[in-house]
């Protein structure tokens, strides 16, 4: 009884995500129950139901759903992908890296449980990640399909990807002089690879084509920069409402972001280009990419 996608010229972005929003946050409160011993479990569901906007699992669902495929082939790897970015925020706020006590609105998971638990949580929500993608990927997918998603998860998390973008991040910290290249490199690495991967993988699940895959890769590297880019501008703008503006002009300098390379507006508009960018790739699949090309423009127009 699942919503099929429209097809339709008038697409409701607004109730689409709603209702993506609440079918993923089932999916992840039924997947993890609470059993013993009950703190881990309490802590990874601390995190994991705490209100994200569940960008990643939509554009899983979305692409699988165009390309063909059904929500419920792709709902496990839905749920793993929102599990490794939940895991990847917990152990970014811990002292030992950014050191944040809020987090998606309230108290960081290391405040809660402490860093031992919260640190354990990680790695629970991170093997479970896998887990749930081997073994509750339904039948009708094939099965060298669900291998590569596992492949692909484990590159766009690994050195390869979060991994080695938060290690280029922790060694740009405090530098005011880094370069557009390593700017590129850190969120390549730390935004865009999992959320190629979550595109990527929705559009394995259904059995596109090599051609196909090459089409959702690139409009993925698009939306992943775009997304990055009007986060760092969601940052100057948070800030200098919280400070008033001067102060917040002084914060620009002090940290290399695409804002303070080039300035609010021509960032904005760079954002813009690349979102018409990932629009265009789509356009060989009409109106079956309304989803995907509405949650690209949410992006760039989103004000959290
Ligand atoms: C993956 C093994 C492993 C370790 C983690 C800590 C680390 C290595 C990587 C850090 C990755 C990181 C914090 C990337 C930032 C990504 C980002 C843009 C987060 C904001 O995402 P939203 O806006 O947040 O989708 P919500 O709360 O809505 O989900």
């Amino acid at each position: 009884n699942l919503q099929k996608m429209p097809e339709t010229a008038t697409f409701n972005l607004v109730a689409y995500l709603k209702e993506r929003q609440k079918l993923c946050d089932t999916a992840l409160d039924t997947c993890m129950p609470v059993i013993y011993p009950e703190t881990i479990y309490e802590s990874m569901r601390y995190s994991l139901l705490a209100g994200g906007k569940r960008v990643r699992p939509i554009l899983c669902l979305a692409t699988c759903e165009m390309m063909g495929g059904t929500v419920e082939m792709a709902m496990p790897t839905a749920c793993a992908v929102e599990m490794i970015h939940t895991m990847s925020l917990i152990h970014d706020d811990l002292p030992a890296m950014d050191n944040d006590d809020y987090r998606r609105g309230r108290l960081t998971n290391h405040k809660v449980y402490g860093d031992d638990i919260a640190i354990l949580a990680g790695d629970g929500l991170l093997a479970f990640a896998f887990e749930l993608v081997a073994t509750q990927t339904p039948e009708n997918v094939p099965r060298d399909k669900v291998l590569q998603v596992i492949a692909r998860l484990g590159r766009a998390l690994g050195a390869a990807g979060l991994v080695g973008g938060q290690v280029v991040d922790l060694e740009s910290e405090g530098k005011s002089d880094i370069s557009l290249e390593t700017l590129n490199f850190i969120h390549n690495h730390k935004t865009a690879a999992l959320l190629e991967a979550c595109v990527v993988c929705g559009g394995i699940l259904a059995g596109a084509s090599t051609e196909d895959v090459q089409r959702l890769t690139r409009y993925s590297q698009n939306i992943g920069l775009a997304f990055q880019i009007i986060d760092d501008i969601l940052d100057v703008t948070a800030t200098q409402e919280q400070l008033g503006k001067t102060a917040g002009k002084d914060l620009v300098a002090k940290k290399v972001t695409y804002p303070s390379l080039w300035g609010i507006e021509q960032s904005r508009a760079k954002a813009q280009q690349l979102i018409e960018s990932a629009c265009a790739e789509l356009e060989p699949f009409g109106n079956l990419a309304q989803p995907l090309q509405a949650i690209a423009h949410f992006i760039v127009n989103r004000n959290n």
